[in-house]
């Protein structure tokens, strides 16, 4: 290597420190203006991601992301009529609807999540809310994942204060209930429940000490002010949500948003960016909608300040990246996922020989769940 060289690589990772040290951490704020989120929302983009990485850079390590698997315990047939969702019985997707799943099920699936090195099991049911009479069955299974090692994770619709003191009391170490868009948008999409039942939920989850996982859905037809307006609720909460999950919506046949315009990847990335420093300390999930994502966008993700994404070839009802793609994904960008505490770095190693060898063989691309869908990765549409 020539001096030159070395002093050049020397210098980039000095200047990769300073940044974290440039400007003064600064306070978690309860008491942003909608002028000052749209403002992001216009600040030239590397700017903005610069900023975003600063305030990344100052609470986590820029590396590592966390992996979570998402279950869904109870599919379809749910009385709601949220305008994204293929779960809804308003709207015929063609998606069969399933009784809530068996206990040996959900914790054989939690083993298999745990073996491809997630450290949260979410599980999702297509409810209104929980019935007092399944809240036995909820927190036993609660009880039975956590005992695997695993954080868990539920997401059930809404929440009486008694039913998240049960939950925490089993040992749920999140709730994600979300807001889903901006109040002012919230009503052109969901009309069966209010953004105040949300808020109410919320409340509920944050008083019984539990974590909470909030976020919401961008690209289903919102103007940059619901966006803003979005982020803005989820940052005044009187606690930041611990996690905070982004989704892009999923167009799924049937359902009223189905034909939307694409959204532009780059007012994706804003979002996250923006996300990330606005919440500083929050983990920001890259969600749904990463298989219609490119490699390169999910990279300037994580560069945005996203450090959490799902792992498994299935979300709820729609499908995701497979594993391998992602183990893979993580090896070209030199990011590390949290580990469960007896995680097995075999079990991380073989996945990643499956992927390179499935790489060599392009024709039989990756395992996906959903038939009828290419299994490749589809191509992005900007
Ligand atoms: N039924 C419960 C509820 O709505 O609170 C829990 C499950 S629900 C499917 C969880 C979240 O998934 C929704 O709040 C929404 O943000 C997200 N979601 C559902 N369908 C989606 C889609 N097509 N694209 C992106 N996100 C979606
Ligand atoms: C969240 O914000 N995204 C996840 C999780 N929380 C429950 C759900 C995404 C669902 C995407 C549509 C589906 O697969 O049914
Ligand atoms: Fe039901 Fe949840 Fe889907 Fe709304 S988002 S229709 S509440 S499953």
């Amino acid at each position: 290597m020539s001096a030159t060289q070395h002093n050049s690589a020397h210098t980039v990772s000095d200047l990769a420190q300073d940044a974290s040290k440039v400007p003064q951490r600064a306070a978690i704020r309860h008491d942003w203006t909608r002028e000052e989120v749209e403002a992001f929302y216009d600040m030239p983009f590397n700017d903005l991601l610069f900023q975003a990485q600063i305030v990344h850079r100052q609470h986590f390590d820029p590396n590592e992301v966390q992996v979570s698997t998402l279950l869904s315990i109870k599919t379809g047939a749910c009385p709601e009529d949220c305008k994204y969702c293929p779960q809804s019985a308003r709207y015929d997707t063609g998606l069969e609807k399933e009784r809530l799943l068996e206990m040996e099920k959900v914790i054989q699936r939690a083993k298999e999540a745990k073996q491809t090195g997630s450290t949260r099991f979410c599980m999702g049911a297509a409810w209104r809310n929980p019935k007092e009479r399944d809240m036995p069955y909820l927190t036993q299974m609660v009880a039975e994942v956590k005992s695997l090692g695993l954080e868990t994770c539920m997401t059930l619709g809404m929440l009486t204060r008694d039913q998240a003191l049960a939950l925490k009391q089993a040992g749920l170490d999140y709730y994600n209930h979300n807001l889903d868009t901006s109040p002012e948008f919230y009503g052109d999409i969901i009309t069966t429940r209010t953004y105040q039942d949300r808020l109410d939920t919320l409340q509920h989850v944050r008083d019984a000490g539990m974590n909470v996982c909030s976020g919401g859905i961008v690209g289903m037809g919102e103007s940059v002010s619901d966006r803003a307006g979005l982020l803005m609720q989820l940052a005044n909460l009187p606690e930041h949500p611990q996690s905070v999950p982004i989704n892009m919506l999923v167009k799924v046949d049937g359902t009223p948003l189905d034909k939307l315009e694409d959204m532009d990847p780059f007012e994706f990335i804003r979002t996250i960016a923006i996300a990330r420093i606005m919440m500083p300390a929050s983990h920001v999930r890259l969600s749904a909608g990463r298989e219609n994502m490119s490699e390169q966008t999910q990279a300037l993700c994580f560069m945005a300040g996203a450090n959490s994404i799902f792992y498994g070839c299935k979300l709820l009802t729609t499908s995701n990246p497979d594993t391998h793609e992602d183990v893979l994904l993580f090896k070209k960008l030199g990011i590390n996922t949290e580990r469960t505490r007896d995680y097995s770095d075999e079990a991380h190693e073989l996945l990643l020989e499956e992927a390179l060898e499935q790489q060599q063989a392009p024709d039989e691309l990756f395992y996906d769940a959903t038939a009828g869908k290419t299994a490749g990765k589809q191509a992005e549409t900007a």
